[in-house]
């Protein structure tokens, strides 16, 4: 049977569905500047740093700008996302999360947040979910976004465990190469057409009961 030490959560898309205000305020700021930008297009943008989906942003318009007007859109892009967030609240956790971390307690199992979101504070002051975990990896902590295993192996080190004894729970593609990468057992949150390098896919977390969740974890 597999020893679980510490379930890591990323956190958008995840404990609450942030990815359509992320939607909102690039495509706020893709309007100002004359950009097409779809909610398929937003898909690319899960799990990517803010830079990194600037960069996906302006690669839809046939302009090249400069480092510092990029600096400044993505600073515009992050004023309106906040501004959304902060009008979060709990009725925004996604269904099943609360029961998962609360059986993870009840088992003995330490909770870490693993998120490349420098917003993860805000969003966790919000939605009043600090006291439910013993580690908050977020953006403001790791130097390497996703794919890289930096922000997963802090939440096992923080958490004093060996990353084989790590569970992830990740909506994005790279999130899961992440979690692999890191060396522990990667359980995605979607489909599995989007998710085919997880190590097995749930649709949601209300799929099924906490401690079936971790039994198949358990048995995995
Ligand atoms: P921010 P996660 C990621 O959070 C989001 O999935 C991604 O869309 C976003 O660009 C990134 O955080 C950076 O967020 O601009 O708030 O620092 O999925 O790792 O929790
Ligand atoms: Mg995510």
């Amino acid at each position: 049977m597999r020893e679980i030490k510490t379930c890591i959560f990323d956190m958008d898309g995840v404990i609450c569905d942030t990815a359509k205000y992320h939607f909102y305020a690039w495509k706020k700021l893709g309007d100002r500047l004359g950009i097409v930008f779809t909610e398929q297009d937003n898909e690319r943008l899960k799990g990517v740093s803010r830079m990194e989906s600037l960069e996906i942003l302006l690669s839809l318009s046939d302009r090249t700008y400069a480092e510092e007007e990029k600096l400044s859109f993505a600073e515009e892009k992050n004023k309106n996302y906040v501004d959304y967030i902060s009008a979060m609240d709990k009725n925004e956790i996604l269904p099943g999360v609360l029961e998962v971390l609360e059986y993870c307690r009840k088992e003995g199992i330490k909770t870490a947040l693993g998120s490349v979101s420098k917003n993860a504070g805000i969003i966790l002051d919000r939605l009043k979910l600090w006291p439910y975990f013993d580690a908050v990896i977020d953006g403001t902590k790791v130097v390497r976004a996703k794919p890289d295993p930096e922000v997963f192996l802090k939440g096992a080190g923080e958490t004093g465990a060996e990353p084989s004894c790590c569970v992830v729970f990740e909506d994005a593609y790279t999130g899961i190469e992440a979690a692999r990468a890191a060396g522990m057992l990667a359980v995605g949150i979607g489909s599995e057409q989007a998710l085919p390098n997880a190590d097995f896919v749930i649709r949601g977390f209300e799929e099924m009961s906490a401690e079936q969740l971790i039994n198949r974890i358990r048995q995995f």
